[in-house]
């Protein structure tokens, strides 16, 4: 278990042009990392996704203590050192920062889930029913911070719009939804709904580019997650 995550992190160091990155997803994929939620509750670390599809716009990029994207503009630095697993992933390149920049739809910003960049984890859930979602992300502006959740190949409502308020400059977690009356978000809004007990795929895609993910979870009570979270509990590991 321990190598296959060293694998894939040092895959994922080399994501330094296309060619590169279309290797590293297939040897994560074969990897079939599966979570485990157990008491409901599951925590996974952004960077140990198996997949990541729509990237010809935007895309996530892994930054660890040690590996910076060379990817620009990115006005902000490597945060990596206060980063669960000292590694988070960021979408990029990051046009627009601040409202005076041009909001560029289906560029810069996308308002649709399921659009751009895509992530895919594969959690095993013991229990059906009702989870929040929660994101540790670390804003360093007011047009950095919104992202979409869904669940195996659906965007559900409920998963749109995930809302970080202004530019904290720090890790935190969140979990609001922005509605049309309140821009900030609001609580308890953010949850998906798992139909049956058994492997289901989670995504998380782009709403605006320079979004920095270091961790996600979905509990089944609206209860924050405290530091860097629950640890990750793998289920299985298939060669
Ligand atoms: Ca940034
Ligand atoms: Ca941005
Ligand atoms: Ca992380």
């Amino acid at each position: 278990m321990v190598y296959s995550f060293l694998v894939m992190i040092l895959m994922n160091c080399q994501n330094k042009n296309t060619e590169e990155s279309e290797a590293e997803v297939k040897v994560v994929e074969a990897q079939e990392m599966i979570f485990e939620e157990i008491d409901g509750i599951v925590g996974v670390e952004a960077e140990h996704f198996i997949s990541q599809t729509d990237t010809a716009v935007r895309k996530w990029y892994l930054t660890t203590t040690s590996n910076t994207p060379d990817v620009q503009p990115d006005l902000d630095g490597n945060h990596a050192e206060t980063a669960s697993n000292g590694a988070y992933l960021e979408i990029l390149p990051d046009t627009r920062v601040t409202h005076d920049d041009s909001l560029i739809w289906a560029t810069n910003f996308i308002n649709d889930p399921g659009e751009m960049a895509i992530l895919t984890y594969k959690v095993h859930f013991n229990n059906s029913g009702k989870y929040f979602v929660w994101v540790r992300a670390n804003c360093h502006g007011t047009e950095d911070n919104g992202i979409h959740v869904g669940i195996d190949g659906t965007w559900p409502e409920t998963g749109q719009r995930i809302q970080f308020w202004g530019n904290k400059k720090e890790w935190s977690w969140e979990s609001r939804q922005r509605t049309d009356s309140v821009h900030t978000g609001v609580q308890e809004l953010i949850y998906l709904e798992v139909d049956k007990p058994g492997l289901h795929t989670i995504h998380f895609s782009m709403r605006e580019d320079g979004f920095e993910m270091d961790k996600w979870v979905m509990r089944k009570e609206y209860v924050a997650p405290e530091g860097t979270g629950p640890d990750e509990r793998l289920r299985v590991m298939e060669h």
